[in-house]
């Protein structure tokens, strides 16, 4: 039996984290106890460490162009597929991921402004044009919330130091990506988290029905 691979997607601060918890909560009332929870970029040792790379600010010694942290991302992800997620959808494992390729289409393409033919032909090589994940849910949210959201942690990373507009580019992506793609479900992560939590469990029932 295969597992399914369930995505959580969003700007800083939309409530990931949150999620994949109701997600796992969820699983586990429905028995379905083999369940583990991946984080993009991250998870083996070599993504932990360019999560690492990617995220501290070197204080302008050297600047990290567009280009080299796309591949980056992609080279962090790809170790993580390999490694840890097809072998577990294969053992019948299921698969919640913290952000997945859509966060690069998203920050990479719509933030950056990189061609977004290039990062698809990019996403073809590293993780093979059939895969893809079950069933992504999209949190959407105002970036000013959101960034509101974050701030309250304390200390930024050098993404999370970007422009408003640089977020509002990058949800506008999101939005024109998840339009029409019927694995994509959109959750409104604007409103309290007891309605948040009912729409993802929704979103679910639908999966587990099919
Ligand atoms: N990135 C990229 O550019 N390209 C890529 O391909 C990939 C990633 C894969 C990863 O950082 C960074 O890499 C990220 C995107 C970029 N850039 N930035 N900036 P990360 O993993 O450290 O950060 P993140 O993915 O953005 O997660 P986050 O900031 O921790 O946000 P979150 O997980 O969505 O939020 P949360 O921790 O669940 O919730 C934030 C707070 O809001 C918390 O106090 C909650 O209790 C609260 N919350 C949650 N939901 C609600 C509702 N509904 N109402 C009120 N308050 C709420």
């Amino acid at each position: 039996m295969k597992g399914k691979f369930i995505v959580i997607e969003g700007i800083e601060g939309a409530g990931k984290s949150t999620a994949v918890n109701t997600v796992k909560q969820f699983l586990r009332h429905f028995k379905i106890q083999d369940v583990i929870c991946t984080r993009e970029p991250g998870g083996t040792v070599l993504s932990e460490e360019i999560r690492h790379l990617i995220k501290k600010n070197s204080q302008n010694k050297e600047i990290l162009s567009d280009k080299a942290e796309l591949l980056l991302f992609y080279a962090a992800r790809v170790q993580s597929l390999e490694n840890i997620i097809k072998p577990a959808l294969s053992s019948g494992t299921w698969v919640i991921g913290d952000r997945h390729d859509l966060s690069s289409q998203a920050y990479q393409g719509g933030g950056r402004g990189i061609k977004s033919e290039f990062i698809k032909s990019l996403a073809n090589f590293t993780l093979g044009s059939s895969f893809r994940p079950d069933l992504t849910l999209y949190l959407d949210l105002p970036p000013e919330l959101g960034l509101k959201r974050a701030r309250k942690r304390g200390h930024l990373d050098r993404i999370e130091q970007q422009s408003l507009v640089f977020f509002e580019q990058i949800r506008a992506r999101y939005l024109e990506l998840i339009y029409d793609d019927h694995r994509i479900k959109m959750i409104d992560a604007s409103k309290p988290i007891k309605k948040v939590t009912a729409d993802i469990q929704n979103a679910l029932l639908s999966l587990l029905e099919k």
